[in-house]
């Protein structure tokens, strides 16, 4: 974390506020039973708080790690779907799987954004065992985050059909090593002679005369309506997140952002937002190198897995990590041939 980072985000535990607090115990209820908050973990690391049944905050969930009975109240704190036993009491450890630490590996790991046709983002599993996608979702809108408040989707922007805010089908996973790819465009078969898991959009989506299954738009989310137009060639953003649909707040699990002359909409930044340590300033953020079609360009991929760059505490992202910080335009490079479903040859 920078050193002006670092200072923003202690003077606002220096002011109490209450997005963004410790693991204190009171005496009396003081919550509201299913509320959720940002808590502190050891270092400068935030977790999950709870309010339990009682009325009182539970524990401070570190790294999806339960840690155990509450010392307020005796009773193990629990999350939503939190199953199985451990040694903390009756509910066991935590499977938000917001907070796995597998979910927290995916990647964006390539994208096309032209021609029409090819539009297209892939999804890379780089872990050693499958991912659940339960409770993941995409979206190339800064106003991704406000799914988790229940406002309506209202990206903005001069073409609000351009953008999309989606969640994986209930069920699907991602095999240990295996990428998956969604298309955004208009002939996905045509381009690359395969056919996309997944896609976007509101028409129909054949390959080779079968459906491809689509998306699916969340409330308060959108599949998008103008496929071909879905990721801008010149500025845009892609955040794979992670929403469990009850808690406050989602969690950030990779992030891409591509073209210089940026916007508010383009580029994510959650800073001041209740419940979120601040992200990378977007005028701070560096991105991916933009596709070229006249330099011959067919993609944008992923060539390093440690997300050089990253900020790796007191961030949005499972584990801490600051997604916004990525040093993008070193972590991706620009492709002539695209490898839609296939693990990119530098990799
Ligand atoms: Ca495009
Ligand atoms: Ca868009
Ligand atoms: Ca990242
Ligand atoms: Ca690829």
């Amino acid at each position: 974390m920078s050193t002006r980072k670092q200072l923003l985000f202690w003077a606002v535990l220096a002011l109490g506020a209450s997005s963004l607090v410790g693991c204190e115990e009171t005496s009396s209820a003081n919550c509201a039973s299913g509320d959720q908050r940002v808590c502190m973990c050891s270092g400068d690391r935030t977790g999950l708080q709870r309010c339990d049944t009682g009325g009182f905050w539970g524990d401070c969930l570190c790294d999806g790690v339960d840690a155990g009975v509450d010392a307020n109240t005796g009773v193990d704190g629990a999350l939503p779907g939190d199953a199985g036993a451990d040694a903390g009491g009756p509910d066991g450890g935590v499977s938000n799987p917001c907070l796995s630490s597998a979910t927290s590996h995916l990647l964006i790991s390539e994208v096309a954004t032209q021609p029409a046709e090819a539009e297209l983002i892939e999804i890379w599993n780089p872990g050693t065992t499958a991912v659940d996608l339960s409770g993941l979702h995409l979206s190339d809108s800064a106003t991704y985050h406000l799914i988790s408040t229940g406002a309506p989707w209202s990206p903005g922007g001069a073409v609000p059909g351009s953008d999309f805010l989606a969640r994986f089908p209930p069920g699907s996973t991602l095999a240990a090593g295996a990428v998956l790819v969604i298309s955004a465009g208009t002939d996905f078969y045509g381009t690359f002679s395969s056919c996309p898991d997944f896609a976007i959009g509101d028409d129909a989506t054949l390959c080779q005369g079968t459906a491809v299954p689509k998306m699916v738009a969340p409330a308060n989310g959108s599949l998008g309506t103008e496929e071909g137009s879905m990721l801008s060639n010149s500025r845009e953003m892609l955040m794979l997140f992670c929403w469990d649909g009850n808690t406050a707040t989602v969690v950030d699990v990779d992030y891409v952002t591509w073209g210089d002359a940026y916007d508010a909409l383009s580029r994510a930044d959650k800073t001041g937002v209740a419940g979120y340590a601040p992200d990378t300033p977007i005028a701070d953020q560096n991105p991916a190198p933009m596709i070229v079609l006249a330099n011959g360009d067919e993609s944008m991929g992923r060539c390093d897995v440690t997300e050089t760059g990253e900020t790796a505490t007191g961030g949005n992202g499972s584990t801490g990590h600051d997604e916004t910080s990525e040093q993008m335009g070193t972590t991706f490079s620009l492709f002539g041939a695209a490898s839609p479903g296939a693990v990119n040859s530098c990799n």
